[in-house]
């Protein structure tokens, strides 16, 4: 999304995609090279921190809660796309969080200076459970399910990950919306001491996405809180994100400190710094482009192929039958 910057003479030195994926895949090379990525690896890539991954038996924090890295067990849920995960590198070294900076690199690098717990997430708007919840009170760690969705970038590349979390309509249903509740939004943390990407205003901080209320209680949404079998490592949205398989990876909030029910559609992020470009709905929809690039077909990031295996997008990205109707009837032109 760095692309749109271009244009705009503020934002001339941060990087766009391209430059961040030659480094990354200079690093690759680097790395295979000395002999990091065993012969006939398929990996991805690796930050540039990265030690030889081992799985910590890390301990939980001090507020009860799994610290990154920690192995959790999760029952394996029906939903799962058939291709193959992408690998772990990948997912962990090629990243989107501005709050860390805008190339792909940035997050596994300077993400570690964010503290994770304690962690609180305020709830409040129009709900009769207002409040601050500690996370072990929101995510019932004991119900974790694994599901394996294809995350697609509004950038026109796409992984597929084995998250971990719970249905985000049981969180929301504990959390009792009033009848008048019509959408929720999602706010994220914000520290400039430990996020070295908020100095610049690339966004307006804190970061922010929503969903109309049906929608966050279709059965897809997941509050996640892990993926890979362990918990979430930082720079993936430690210690809980949104994910919502069918729409664009940046309605996909990291590190989530507020859940907030609202009578009218929220601002997001990404439609406030331009709404032209980026709608409020963002399903994704290989039929409508971007105003700067088609969205027809998409990266493979991290897959067998390299960076040239290329597939073509699918309608909500493969989860019409479960999504398509709450559409109906809507000009998707439009609502973009
Ligand atoms: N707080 C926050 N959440 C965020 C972002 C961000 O910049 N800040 N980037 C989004 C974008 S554009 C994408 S594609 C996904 C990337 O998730 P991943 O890096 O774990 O693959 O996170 C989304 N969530
Ligand atoms: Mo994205």
């Amino acid at each position: 999304m760095e692309l749109k910057f271009r244009r705009n003479p503020d934002y001339q030195t941060l990087s766009d995609e391209v430059t961040s994926e030659k480094m990354f895949m200079d690093r690759r090379h680097i790395l295979s090279a000395a002999g990091f990525l065993g012969a006939g690896s398929i990996l991805g890539a690796l930050p540039a921190c990265s030690e030889p991954q081992q799985t910590p038996a890390a301990p939980a924090t001090a507020s009860g809660h799994p610290a990154p890295g920690a192995k959790l067990t999760a029952k394996k849920a029906a939903y799962a796309v058939t291709d193959a995960a992408t690998v772990e590198e990948a997912f962990a070294g090629y990243c989107n969080y501005y709050e860390f900076g805008t190339s792909k690199d940035d997050p596994p690098r300077y993400a570690s200076l964010m503290k994770t717990s304690p962690w609180q997430v305020t709830v409040e708007g129009e709900t009769d459970a207002p409040g601050a919840y500690a996370l072990k009170d929101l995510i019932d760690y004991k119900k974790l399910e694994e599901r394996i969705y294809r995350h697609r970038c509004v950038e026109a590349w796409s992984m597929v990950i084995p998250w971990i979390g719970v249905p985000m309509k049981d969180v929301i249903a504990k959390l009792k919306p009033k009848a008048t509740a019509k959408y929720v939004q999602f706010v994220t943390y914000l520290n400039p001491k430990e996020m070295i990407g908020v100095n610049r205003p690339v966004l307006q901080w804190p970061y922010t996405e929503g969903l109309r209320l049906d929608e966050a209680m279709n059965e897809l949404p997941l509050f996640a809180v892990g993926a890979y079998g362990k918990s979430l490592e930082k720079q993936n949205g430690a210690p809980l994100r949104t994910v919502i398989p069918w729409k664009y990876g940046f309605k996909a909030t990291k590190a989530v400190v507020k859940i907030r029910f609202t009578t009218t559609e929220p601002s997001t992020a990404w439609n406030k710094a331009n709404a032209n470009e980026y709608g409020f709905y963002s399903n994704v929809n290989p039929n409508v482009s971007h105003p700067r690039w088609s969205q027809a077909s998409e990266r493979v990031i991290g897959g067998k192929g390299g960076f040239n295996e290329r597939r073509n997008t699918e309608m909500y990205n493969g989860y019409e039958k479960q999504v398509g109707a709450l559409y109906a009837g809507m000009d998707l032109k439009k609502n973009y």
